[in-house]
């Protein structure tokens, strides 16, 4: 039998899989790891391995679907279904203007070479503002903070993990999510070789996690105030001397700014707010400032809450100060084969980035990335006058199980004159469809995972080409996308794709050409094509990338690597890495310094009695594979953790059922009492809550749990980047008991 190797595209770990094709039956039969792959060593996990029940689920959407006047699915031709899109969506694009028309890209589109390569050309086809992303409900913060320093959102420093001396993990679990901006198969393996030769792994969590549990110390922090402990570490750093700019120095501006504001966070003063003891802080500053190499590292648990930018600012301002950016063992930035625009360009210098260009309508929510914060996109839909919302595009996201109060965003899908989604799922998001357009499997695309390759702890490529054919009528990603930019720049319902592809490839070869510092500078666009051919579409443009990107490798030759090319371990990039107007490090942005007067009042704000934050399941990935039977199975994974104290206060028993209420909401979920929680914090996992009409999940259905963003709050937003705050809402939890009402949501809890 067959054995293809390829990327499993399923999370950031970018793993390289071994898959049996049986090509007769057009399926894998077994996935391994690839023990050859050359950074993945053969490592996966298990949802990995359920790419093949992915690949066989009945219940994956194969055909176009357009919704009946009864509100059922009724499977389509691809010719019906662009054509029902087109009777529809240009007509709205001309009544309400282009900003009539949202779009809302998700997760996995960040592993789609179609969205990736040919997205920004949708959205520019659409020409609207209300573009909004999962990015909103994630990782922003941490990309605007970066933006702010480096120069741009996708420089971003990274544990060099391989060799560090102490990994400092806030908010992060990587041992359930397998690390995030910080691709690196194996988390687990890579955190037990820190302390195998003799270095340190501390935890910063609500949760003792599971990777808490592999720590030398574990500090159970209060949701919220990661911000207060990192100005408190950077009090004792300074307040010790032990600050030193190592690589950087010389390249720095603000060193004394940010030293002057940390003179106000003693780690007495923030003990109180974060729940910590004053001399752990200490220690953990100075253990930090003095191992040979030391590296903080961030994620979720510091991004999606209130201080989410000025956490992840004060994070590389402790990797900076104490000498660990771009220097072995500390935060490092890679350097991948292709697309990272901090490989692109005049080195050492650029543009930065700028924020709030405009606003969202109705709150006025500044934009980020060119995008506006979800929080805001049920307003949008739901509130009359110009630039109102009638139009919806999804793509490859499901934000009614993964946005704030989801309740009221699945409500406003209602309202909309229009809704198409490019998804595998009919689910909790596209049942509010009029089209839904599927995606071939994951087994039949071409994956190449340019961004995760870019925020990797070792330098690697790898491209694989499809496992297995497409089915006849099924369009390949890339070709659904160009087809829907044919319908929103007017060219009806069936475009010439690949003339809009050789236009996306021709301004791509035009701006390499005029790019001074690109290899293909000045040379013949037309020679340049042809060097290109036969390839076209996603191919054609990976191949550009590579040949323009910094090792001018070709498609060819990652093809001829199906276990990947090996570029080494991370390297110094100081000071040409940067993309500041400055061309130095940006230590004091004045957004984030601006924010620090919130911080003051966080040191005297009393804390809320009880709140909730998420937390992540190896066997889960965010909403959308709790339909693949080899996943569900087992002990129920969405629970309410609640420590005994609590359990026992609110008069909870383990097994019984609560219900928590938010200011915006209120749902039952299972209760189990844990230790492994500290007190005054539940945790309620996302992602879950299948059991809602017209959701084409059998399995999903079984295993429905509940929907944790029916509490979190889409008023409630870190202000730089509109990002929502999804860790430290207040609620009330009482037990369900027999004759209780079914839940309502109640003001008090807030
Ligand atoms: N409370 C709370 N909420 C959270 C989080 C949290 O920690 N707590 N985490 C947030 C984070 S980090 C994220 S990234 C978001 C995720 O938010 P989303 O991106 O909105 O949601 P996903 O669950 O990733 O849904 C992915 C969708 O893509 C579809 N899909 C899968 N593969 C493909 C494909 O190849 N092609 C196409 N076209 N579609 C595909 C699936 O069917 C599903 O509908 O959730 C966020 N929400
Ligand atoms: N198995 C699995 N893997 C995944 C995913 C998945 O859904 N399942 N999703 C993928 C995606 S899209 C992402 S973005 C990444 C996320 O990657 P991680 O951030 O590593 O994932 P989480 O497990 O959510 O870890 C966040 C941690 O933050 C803690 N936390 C909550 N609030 C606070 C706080 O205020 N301060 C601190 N210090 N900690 C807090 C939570 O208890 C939790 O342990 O994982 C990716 N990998
Ligand atoms: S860790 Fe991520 S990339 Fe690796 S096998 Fe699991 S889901 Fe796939
Ligand atoms: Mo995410």
């Amino acid at each position: 039998m067959p054995v293809a190797f390829r990327t499993c595209p399923l999370c950031e770990a970018t793993c390289g899989l071994a898959l049996d094709v049986d090509e007769a039956a057009g399926t894998v039969t077994k996935v391994r790891g690839d023990a050859e792959d050359v950074f993945s060593h053969g490592f996966l996990c298990p949802k990995g391995v359920a790419i093949k029940e992915l690949h066989d689920d009945p219940d994956r959407v194969r055909t176009p679907l357009i919704k009946q006047p009864d509100g059922s699915f009724a499977a389509a031709s691809w010719d019906e279904a662009f054509a029902e899109i087109d009777r529809r969506l240009p007509a709205i694009m001309e009544r309400g203007g282009r900003d009539a028309v949202a779009a809302y890209i998700g997760n996995p589109a960040a592993h789609s070479l179609a969205f990736l390569l040919y997205g920004k050309v949708l959205l520019k086809a659409i020409g609207t503002k209300n573009i909004f992303s999962a990015s909103t409900v994630d990782q922003y913060p941490k990309q605007a903070a970066s933006a702010m320093m480096f120069g741009s959102g996708t420089t971003i420093a990274i544990p060099d993990l391989d060799r560090t001396d102490f990994l400092l993990c806030l908010g992060a679990n990587p041992l359930a999510s397998n690390g995030s901006l910080m691709t690196a198969p194996d988390a687990r393996g890579r955190l037990r070789a820190i302390r195998a030769r003799g270095g340190r792994l501390v935890v910063v969590d609500p949760r003792r996690t599971r990777t808490a549990q592999e720590a030398d110390d574990h500090l159970p922090i209060r949701p919220g105030t990661d911000a207060l402990l990192l100005m408190a570490l950077l009090h004792v750093v300074f307040a010790e001397s032990l600050d030193s700019l190592g690589a950087a120095d010389g390249m720095v501006d603000g060193l004394d700014q940010v030293r002057a504001l940390a003179a106000d966070f003693p780690p007495e003063a923030v003990a109180g707010p974060t729940g910590l003891d004053a001399e752990a802080i200490r220690r953990t500053a100075r253990d930090f400032a003095t191992a040979p190499s030391a590296v903080a590292y961030g994620r979720i648990g510091t991004t999606t809450q209130a201080f989410g930018t000025t956490t992840s600012w004060l994070i590389d301002v402790l990797n900076i100060v104490t000498g660990n950016l771009d220097t072995p063992g500390g935060a490092m930035f890679p350097k991948p084969s292709a697309g990272l625009t901090n490989t692109k360009g005049e080195p050492g210098r650029g543009r930065g980035a700028r924020f709030g260009r405009w606003a969202s309508r109705v709150r006025g929510l500044g934009e980020v990335f060119g995008e506006l914060p979800v929080a805001c996109l049920a307003e949008e839909i739901q509130t009359p006058g110009e630039g109102q919302v009638r139009a919806l595009i999804t793509v490859a996201g499901n934000p009614v199980l993964s946005t704030p109060n989801s309740e009221r965003l699945a409500a406003a899908l209602d309202e909309l004159d229009f809704m198409v989604s490019v998804d595998i799922y009919v689910n909790e998001t596209t049942r509010h469809a009029d089209v839904i357009l599927p995606s071939p499997s994951p087994l039949q695309k071409a994956h190449f995972d340019f961004v995760f390759q870019g925020f990797a702890v070792r330098n690697y490529t790898n491209y694989s080409p499809a496992v297995l054919p497409r089915p006849d009528d099924m369009p390949d990603e890339w070709e659904t996308v160009l087809r829907l930019v044919g319908v929103a720049t007017g060219q009806g319902p069936s475009p010439d794709v690949a003339a809009i592809d050789e236009f996306v490839v021709r301004a791509a070869i035009g701006k390499e050409v005029a790019d001074a510092y690109s290899p293909w500078h000045g040379r013949d666009p037309e020679a340049l094509l042809a060097e290109l051919a036969p390839r076209v579409g996603t191919e054609r443009l990976v191949d550009l990338m590579l040949r323009t990107g910094p090792y001018e490798l070709t498609l060819a030759e990652l093809e001829a690597q199906p276990h990947g090319i090996d570029l080494g371990p991370l390297a110094p990039r100081l000071p040409e890495v940067l993309r500041t107007p400055s061309g130095r490090i940006e230590l004091a942005p004045e957004a984030t310094v601006a924010d620090v007067g919130r911080l003051h009042d966080a040191l005297v704000a009393p804390p809320a009695e009880l709140v909730l934050i998420g937390r992540r399941h190896l066997r889960s990935n965010n909403s959308w594979m709790h339909n693949l039977p080899m996943l569900v199975r087992g002990p129920e994974q969405c629970t309410l953790h609640v420590h005994p104290a609590d359990a026992q206060r609110l008069g909870l028993t383990d097994g019984g059922r609560a219900t928590i209420r938010s200011r915006v909401g209120a749902v039952d979920a299972p209760v189990e009492v844990t230790e492994e929680i500290r007190p005054g914090v539940v945790s309620l996992p996302h992602g879950w809550g299948h059991g809602l009409t017209g959701v084409g999940m059998e399995v999903a259905a079984a295993h429905a749990g509940t929907n944790s963003n029916v509490l979190t709050d889409e008023d409630v937003v870190e202000p730089l980047t509109g990002t929502a705050v999804l860790n430290g809402i207040p609620v009330a939890v009482t037990p369900v008991t027999a004759a209780a009402a079914p839940a309502e949501p109640v003001a008090a809890a807030g």
